[in-house]
């Protein structure tokens, strides 16, 4: 407990002295300060997402307190408490899961500190404990797969598709959302059997392992792999071609972010479809916090206007990624 806290005086000690936290005000810092609490850097889209908020928070001139919660929810819980305490002027956040947020959003609320959502959602009983969501349509990017997926059956004149599903983080908005849009999109298809759905968690060694337990179960009866990330489609590649199969051509592979590693197997024909999920949403969210600070009003949602990187198109053109 002693070194607990001895850790957190000394943090609270750098802030002030580096003017991070609102103790900055005393020295005449009018900075804005934000309290950032990320996920993790569980994928390349994650590292990108840091990276860019970091480089638009210093091209902005805006103090950032940010932490890494390593995949837990309970880390950003705490996070978001100590940004109340230092008394920053709004707290931004991308949840790991949907639910359980209510009990601190709402000591955000009675500390009149707004919350901004960047990339994920939240699903609360409670109205107003966010003021805007920045952050991709993932149901529209699950619709977008299976649009593909349609087109590229029509093109091979398959009568019958036999789907596996690698999912992201379970009660994550993109892992629901991505899957809500896919499946429906295909409902109506008479062609598309969905084998199986399985939680890779978001992770390249999870995405090999859910790759794994299909190969052996299903073998070569598997036509295409709907993954939700490009983290897990990486790991599952070398499994498909450890099975002696070809990736890109005995299955289809559909993959979700369009980092520069799966761009780069894209091009190598190793996978069929790839579609944009923007890590880059820095300078929507520098310019909503200053907008708030100013009083003006915000939209609730922004979401980045996405592209689909496919087999369809003119590959070798794809400009360089960035993350
Ligand atoms: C999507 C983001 C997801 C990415 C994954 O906006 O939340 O989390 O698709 C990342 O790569 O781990």
């Amino acid at each position: 407990m002693f070194r607990k806290r001895l850790c957190v005086i000394s943090l609270v000690l750098l802030l002030v002295l580096t003017g991070c936290g609102k103790g900055g005000e005393e020295k005449g810092d009018t900075r804005l300060v934000l309290g950032f609490s990320q996920i993790g850097s569980e994928s390349a889209w994650r590292i990108g997402n840091t990276r860019d908020i970091e480089e638009q928070a210093a091209a902005y001139g805006i103090g950032l307190m940010l932490e890494n919660a390593n995949q837990k929810q309970e880390n950003q819980i705490a996070a978001i408490r100590r940004f109340i305490a230092y008394k920053v002027d709004a707290i931004v956040f991308s949840p790991v899961v949907e639910e359980g947020w209510d009990n601190v959003l709402l000591e955000a609320k009675d500390a009149g500190i707004p919350v901004i959502l960047v990339d994920r959602d939240i699903n609360t009983e409670q109205e107003g404990l966010t003021t805007c969501l920045i952050g991709a349509d993932f149901y529209k990017e699950g619709v977008m797969a299976a649009e593909y997926l349609i087109r590229k059956a029509d093109s091979l004149g398959l009568e019958h598709v036999n789907i596996v599903e690698i999912t992201g983080t379970e009660h994550s908005t993109p892992m629901r959302q991505r899957q809500a849009g896919f499946m429906d999109t295909i409902a109506g298809d008479p062609r598309m059997n969905v084998l199986e759905s399985i939680d890779g968690d978001f992770l390249k060694s999870r995405g090999a392992e859910c790759m794994r337990y299909y190969l052996q179960k299903y073998g070569d009866t598997i036509d295409i792999v709907f993954s939700h990330n490009d983290e897990m489609t990486i790991g599952a590649l070398p499994e498909i071609e450890k099975a002696g199969l070809v990736p890109g051509r005995d299955i289809i592979i559909i993959s979700i972010d369009g980092g520069q590693e799966a761009i780069d197997v894209l091009k190598e024909g190793k996978i069929n479809c790839v579609v944009e999920c923007t890590p880059k949403l820095g300078k929507e969210l520098m310019e909503t916090a200053i907008k708030l600070k100013n009083g003006e009003k915000v939209e609730p949602v922004i979401h980045p206007v996405e592209q689909v990187f496919s087999d369809e198109i003119n590959v070798s053109a794809i400009a360089p990624r960035g993350y």
